[in-house]
């Protein structure tokens, strides 16, 4: 602990060009002469890396010396993107590494891009818990992020005529210089077995897990380096190998295959990322992801705290774990086995104990997201932990019944098991009854958790739910993703507000001023110039940075209504077209996201977004007044190019269904004006930049379950639109379908039927939304005047701060700055 600790490394532009030689020499094998891009970037990585190490292990020796509480972030999905630019500039050398490359003649932007886009994530969940990981390390938490090391993240997306297209990522095809394998810090897991009571010398009798089946986690660590540098954290990723590599016995009975095949099942279970959002992958292999990285983490958990304390008494004082979302739930009773089975702790003390360590974070209401699995399959998978699930269960309906006042239908609904149809555990609820605190990630979202899914867990353990209004880091999305607008707003309110990001609202006062709108409309348009390229070199549309930019970029999904926006397109061009006398506001309507491979309408979504695109972008009588764009493979670096380019944000999800959104967020920093519902954080915007910078529109949450539950039919909606009857006809008849007519006519049918997603209910409020929109377009100044009161009022939803809100309120521990 005492290790005397190394001088720093020097920062200037020699010291780091000698280095990155040495490394491209002894660490990569490579002359410069023939020193291809990736070796160049290994290098440069490793050279970065080097700076990074000397504070990752100050880091570590502080929280060892200082005895502080830690705070681990159990993780399925870790969306980190690219991770040099990001640490680069978080400690400040971005500049002399630029020009150390320069003296070799490479260039560093192209390296930057040639960094693979670590996709170890779907969407929201996984982008925030990468965002977390920067935040706790910028507001100095001791923290460390567990989740699975896939060797293929999301599927990268083509397109082939307009359809999605899903093949294999590669992240690590060339290796990940990042990385440090830990082979030391390896924990078997096993699977399967039966539980066996084992007599004790002292005539007592304990339970004990026999799995039939067992594997190795092996840990691959990455340093985590927080703005300014001053702490790195560790991100542990767990790799799943075989505890034998190849089964000798049987390679020399002449068996090749056979002799390997323990090791293939084993790597499989972290071989690839479910590809499911917001949908729960009922296969046993998402449990058996689950089950590994929990199992693997706890064990890593226990062994840093006995190390530490040699007692695990203390643990929740010591140790808060935050589980995000249901993925690690099972968690809560693999624990309860450790402490019990392992250590010889009473039921009640380590039920105690685990409810004080764990937090549970809740990110989705959506009755197909919710995680449940087959009792018959946790029985065979996981028999201990299923026994434990039986009793906090019997634990759980005790104290209902002891409470009173609950009906049956209602102790149906606390219980950790549903006995409607085939009898399955319900993850929700057995992360709910063990852990202290429950948040949702807005405020709209934890009141509806309270109102609607937990309503009866609400009564029986009041005051544990909690709202944590999500946040994204404004290092990556403001300062490195639009640096034009960080020198910008350096220039005008100095620099602190890069250390401080609620010295963002002095803009408001320059607001109105017509010098700082152009330079901010300037910035905007370089942006703009710069998307428009990658618009044409993808999909050889040629877009003009004079018009609007409308942009919709999230995964698809029929709540979040990209097909109100594309209807509402089809509507816009109808209009173009009979009235070409009129003063059409141009726009551009960029859409990008991916639909999980099983979701049939979401992919049909992409189809029709790109056969629309097909007909508008090339009818003459349009006159480039509407162009209709659909951008493939969205990554979190096609989201650094697009969202700094956006005029207009649409952020328009049926309300009540969207948890919180990030995305929204991250326009509202880079100066877009959102078009948006009142839904997830969307409200809270709203309160941060007042209704005058904001367009609003639609049903509301209450208006939208009002609707349902009277079953009220959407027909009369349409009936009552005339450009929303034209618009669903053009589509359903086969107007941009010529090869297949019938190829719309169910996705559009819906919204006769049911329109569960009130798409037709909230097209005219959408559609006079737009108009509202057009005529603010051409008011520059008031146009301008809202776009930096975004960015001004944007602070509030650093994740720096929601981070600090769930250190203080949560995990108990303390925070610098935030
Ligand atoms: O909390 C992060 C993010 C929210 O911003 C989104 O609104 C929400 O849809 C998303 N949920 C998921 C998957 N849900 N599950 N399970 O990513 O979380």
């Amino acid at each position: 602990l005492d290790a005397p600790v190394p001088e720093r490394r020097a920062l200037t532009t020699e010291a780091l060009q000698s280095e990155i030689l040495e490394k491209l020499t002894y660490s990569v094998g490579k002359d410069p002469i023939v020193a291809r891009p990736h070796d160049w970037l290994k290098a440069t990585i490793l050279t970065v890396r080097d700076r990074i190490i000397d504070q990752w292990m100050e880091s570590s020796r502080e929280t060892w010396r200082t005895s502080n509480k830690r705070v681990y972030y159990l993780s399925l999905e870790f969306l980190i993107g690219r991770l040099m630019r990001d640490a680069m500039s978080n400690i400040g050398v971005m500049e002399p590494v630029r020009a150390a490359l320069k003296n070799f003649n490479v260039d560093l932007g192209d390296l930057i891009n040639l960094e693979p886009d670590a996709a170890l994530g779907n969407g929201g969940l996984g982008r925030l818990a990468a965002c977390f990981m920067e935040s706790m390390a910028t507001v100095n938490i001791p923290a460390y992020g567990y989740g699975i090391r896939y060797v293929h993240g999301l599927f990268r997306q083509e397109m082939s005529e307009g359809w999605q297209v899903e093949l294999p990522e590669d992240w690590l095809a060339h290796g990940n210089p990042w990385e440090f394998e830990r082979r030391e810090s390896s924990y078997e897991i096993g699977f399967g077995g039966h539980v066996e009571p084992v007599q004790e010398p002292d005539g007592t009798t304990r339970l004990e897990w026999r799995p039939a089946e067992h594997l190795l986690a092996v840990a691959f660590d990455t340093p985590i380096v927080g703005w300014r540098g001053k702490r790195v954290n560790t991100l542990r990723l767990w790799s799943a190998q075989p505890i034998d590599p190849i089964l000798l016995d049987k390679f020399n009975a002449g068996d090749h295959i056979g002799a390997l095949e323990e090791s293939s099942r084993a790597a499989a279970v972290t071989r690839v990322l479910y590809p499911a959002d917001s949908t729960p992958s009922g296969q046993e292999l998402r449990l058996r992801q689950e089950f590994f990285f929990s199992s693997a983490s706890l064990q890593d958990i226990v062994r840093r705290h006995m190390q530490a304390y040699g007692d695990l008494g203390s643990l929740s004082d010591k140790v808060a774990i935050q589980l995000n979302d249901t993925h690690p739930a099972i968690s809560i009773a693999e624990l309860m086995r450790i402490l019990i089975d392992i250590h010889g702790m009473a039921w009640a003390p380590a039920w105690k104990l685990t409810k004080a360590t764990f937090g549970y974070t809740n990110h989705t209401l959506l009755p197909e997201a919710l995680e449940t699995w087959p009792v018959g399959l946790l029985e065979r998978m996981l028999p201990r932990q299923m026994q434990i699930i039986y009793a906090i269960n019997a634990e759980v309906l005790g104290e209902a019944r002891k409470m009173g006042g609950f009906t049956d239908s209602q102790i149906a609904n606390l219980s950790l098991i549903d006995e409607h149809g085939s009898r399955r555990v319900r993850m929700g609820q057995l992360a709910f009854v063990g852990s202290h605190s429950i948040n949702g990630v807005s405020a709209l979202h934890s009141e509806l958790l309270k109102k609607t899914l937990f309503s009866d867990l609400d009564r029986l353990y009041p005051e544990r739910i909690n709202n944590k209004t999500n946040g994204v880091t404004p290092r990556r999305w403001l300062l490195q993703c639009n640096p034009g607008l960080t020198r910008l707003i350096s220039e005008r309110i100095g620099p602190d507000f890069q250390d401080d990001f609620s010295l963002l609202a002095q803009l408001d006062k320059h607001a109105d001023d017509p010098t700082f709108q152009d330079q901010f409309k300037a910035v905007k348009r370089a942006n703009k110039v710069a998307l428009a390229q990658v618009i044409k070199d993808r999909l050889g549309i040629v877009v003009s940075p004079d018009a609007m930019f409308d942009v919709q970029v999230k995964r698809i999904h029929e709540y979040k209504r990209q097909l109100l926006n594309v209807i509402e397109a089809v509507a816009q061009y109808s209009m173009i077209r009979s009235h070409p006398e009129k003063d059409w506001v141009p726009r551009v309507k960029v859409f990008a996201g991916k639909a999980a491979p099983g979701y049939w309408n979401a992919k049909l979504i992409i189809k029709l977004i790109n056969d629309v695109a097909k007909v508008v972008n090339n009818d003459p009588a349009v006159r480039g007044l509407l162009k209709v764009v659909f951008l493939p493979n969205y990554n979190v670096s096609l989201a650094e190019q697009i969202i700094p380019a956006a005029d207009l944000s649409e952020q328009i999800s049926t309300a009540g269904m969207e948890a919180s959104g990030t995305g929204n967020m991250k326009f509202m920093a880079n100066g877009a004006i959102t078009i948006g519902t009142l839904d997830g954080a969307n409200v809270e915007m709203l309160e941060q930049v007042g209704p005058d910078n904001m367009v609003i529109f639609g049903l509301t949450a209450d208006k939208v379950a009002e609707k349902r539950n009277r079953s009220e039919v959407p027909r009369s909606a349409i009936d009552a639109s005339p450009a929303l009857r034209q618009a669903l006809e053009a589509i359903s008849s086969g107007v941009f379908s010529p090869d297949d007519p019938n190829r719309y006519r169910d996705l559009i049918g819906g919204l006769y039927d049911h329109d569960w997603f009130m798409v037709a209910r909230d097209f005219d409020a959408y559609a006079a939304a737009q108009r509202d929109i057009d005529e603010l377009w051409n008011k520059p100044r008031k146009w301008y005047s809202m776009a930096i009161r975004n960015t001004a009022h944007v602070s509030w939803f650093s994740s720096d701060r929601t981070i600090s809100q769930y250190a203080k309120e949560i995990w108990g521990v303390p925070v610098v700055g935030g």
